[in-house]
């Protein structure tokens, strides 16, 4: 029995290493330079040939290797040489400014940063700072100082063998207070997720897996990646989401992975009908909830239900409507092989059936910690190693788990996660402000947004599009609130809390 993921991925690549691991239409008619599929066979020796670049450029087994790359099929490379040769792999959201950079790179002192030509000079003036870390770069068209370097390597060498326990991944999280945390994810936990999933979703190498979403996260890098390579499963993989683009390949495909924002985008196509999917047996939703009215027309146009399921970037995949059975709207299914779920009431009463409480889980999928910060894993973790997800749930007579709330204060927009503490510090660090409060409101395209309610000093003055602008400069532009409301007061309880539910209330219609 293997314990490193990628000899997971190995024993269950084809036998006939001629068959197509990777196709990237995306890149079809840029010249013979220019390559658009793969087979598992050069995806082995691409792998292996990067895991070696690694090893030359001295890194260690447990090393940290941040990326911040484009979507390419050699960024999924990058990923797989890391994991072949026992470095820990952490992805950054190519929308990250370079002062969010600079904190992860802070934090997690990797020792090598591979990111985008363009973005190079600034890499190398944080590696200055920081000491230690080389800096090679990587295109969309899988160019750049990396590959060139990969490319010279000569002698492959053996995988490593890496324990359940080793560390494969760290990836970033925000959090309701501070900074993001980094959670630790073993090779072991996302083995055993990536084993469940190929089993709830009856993964096998006849599927052939359309890949849209990004994969600098869980869902794009490990849910969609890791079942396919766990199944030896084709993938068809775009750079980004493009509902157009989208159609055009699913004829051909037999799975497809998404955001409820891709359903509705590609709902509003008024081509997207059922002659478009006679090959598709499975589109799965997750990362934020689906509204029962998108599950209820993409099912009229298509004739197939939406399988909702529902994860954490600390744990992975946690639960799933069933591939065989029923799949009900507005609910995320059943626990998945391996991993319990309960709803507490409080720290040692389990709920009722049909009782609203706190989820929490556990299981071999449950990450380890976060990098460097065992108090605040302490903190997420109740006795006997239930992870406290910040979700509030209920579980009904029939076993659905329903996800019903937040306890952490976090919006969800296109699946992309943003803790509105870490923007109200940056609104109220600007000198016109006294304070502020984000509230996330119902969005057309991203389910849900922020909108920024701001309290100026006395006499300031400051407007929408400045106050929009200046933190366009500072952070990702998908936490970038898309409304701002100018108040004299925020209101708030007895205790002096700011009641954000009023606000969400007052702004419900802002973003619509
Ligand atoms: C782009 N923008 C956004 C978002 N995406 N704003 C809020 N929320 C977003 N998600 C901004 C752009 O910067 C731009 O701003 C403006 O909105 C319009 O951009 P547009 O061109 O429409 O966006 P896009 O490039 O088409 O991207 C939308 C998207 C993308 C395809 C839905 O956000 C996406 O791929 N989302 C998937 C996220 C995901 O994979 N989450 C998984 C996390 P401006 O006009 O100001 O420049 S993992 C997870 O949650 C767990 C484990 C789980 O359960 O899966
Ligand atoms: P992340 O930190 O990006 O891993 O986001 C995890 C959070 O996304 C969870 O704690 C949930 O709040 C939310 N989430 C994931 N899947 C679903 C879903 N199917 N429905 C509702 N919320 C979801």
């Amino acid at each position: 029995m293997p314990t490193s993921l990628y000899t997971f991925f190995q024993t269950a690549f084809p036998d006939d290493h001629r068959r197509v691991a990777l196709e990237a239409p995306d890149r079809e008619g840029m010249g013979k330079a220019v390559r658009a599929s793969w087979t598992y066979g050069e995806l082995e020796s691409i792998v292996a040939r990067y895991a070696s670049l690694m090893s030359e450029l001295t890194l260690r087994r447990g090393d940290r290797v941040a990326v911040q790359v484009e979507k390419s099929p050699e960024a999924l490379f990058l990923y797989l040489a890391c994991l072949r040769g026992g470095f820990v792999f952490l992805p950054m959201n190519t929308a990250y400014r370079m002062d969010e950079v600079d904190y992860l790179i802070g934090n997690a002192e990797p020792s090598l940063m591979v990111c985008e030509p363009e973005r190079e000079a600034e890499m190398v003036e944080i590696a200055r700072r920081y000491g230690r870390m080389q800096v090679l770069t990587l295109d969309v068209l899988g160019r750049g100082s990396f590959a060139k370097a990969a490319a010279n390597v000569r002698n492959a060498q053996p995988p490593v063998d890496c324990a359940s326990k080793d560390l494969a991944a760290i990836l970033y999280t925000s959090g309701t207070t501070g900074k993001p945390k980094g959670a630790m994810l073993s090779h072991g936990n996302l083995a055993a997720n990536g084993l469940a999933l190929r089993e709830a979703w009856a993964f096998s190498d006849s599927d052939v897996l359309l890949h849209a979403l990004p994969i600098f996260h869980a869902h794009g890098l490990f849910v969609a990646c890791h079942t396919a390579l766990l199944s030896g499963t084709r993938m068809i993989w775009l750079t980004k989401f493009d509902a157009k683009q989208v159609m055009q390949h699913l004829p051909r495909a037999t799975v497809f992975m998404g955001v409820p924002t891709f359903y509705t985008r590609l709902l509003d196509e008024p081509a997207f009908d059922k002659a478009l999917v006679t090959h598709m047996r499975l589109f799965t939703s997750g990362s934020a909830p689906l509204l029962a009215e998108t599950f209820d027309e993409f099912r009229s146009r298509t004739g197939l239900a939406i399988l909702e399921r529902y994860g954490m970037t600390e744990t992975g995949m946690n639960t799933s409507n069933p591939y065989e059975g029923e799949r009900r709207a507005g609910t995320v299914g059943f626990p998945l092989p391996g991993t319990e779920a309960r709803v507490m009431a409080g720290d040692a009463t389990e709920c009722a059936t049909g009782e609203i409480g706190d989820l929490q889980v556990r299981g071999q999928n449950v990450f380890s910690g976060y990098w460097r910060m065992p108090e605040k894993t302490a903190e997420e973790f109740a006795e006997g190693g239930w992870f406290k997800t910040g979700d509030v749930a209920l579980v009904d007579p029939e076993g659905y788990v329903h996800l019903v709330g937040r306890a952490k204060d976090l919006i969800i927009s296109g699946g992309y996660n943003v803790y509105p503490k870490e923007i109200e510090e940056l609104v109220d660090d600007m000198p016109e402000v006294l304070e502020s409060a984000i509230v996330g409101v119902p969005h057309r395209d991203f389910g849900e947004a922020g909108v920024a309610v701001v309290v100026l000093n006395e006499g300031a003055s400051l407007d929408e599009v400045t106050l929009i602008g200046r933190l366009k400069e500072k952070i990702a532009n998908y936490k970038v609130p898309k409304r701002v409301a100018i108040v004299e007061t925020l209101p708030r309880n007895t205790m002096g809390k700011v009641q954000k539910n009023l606000l969400r209330e007052t702004y419900r219609d802002a973003c619509k």
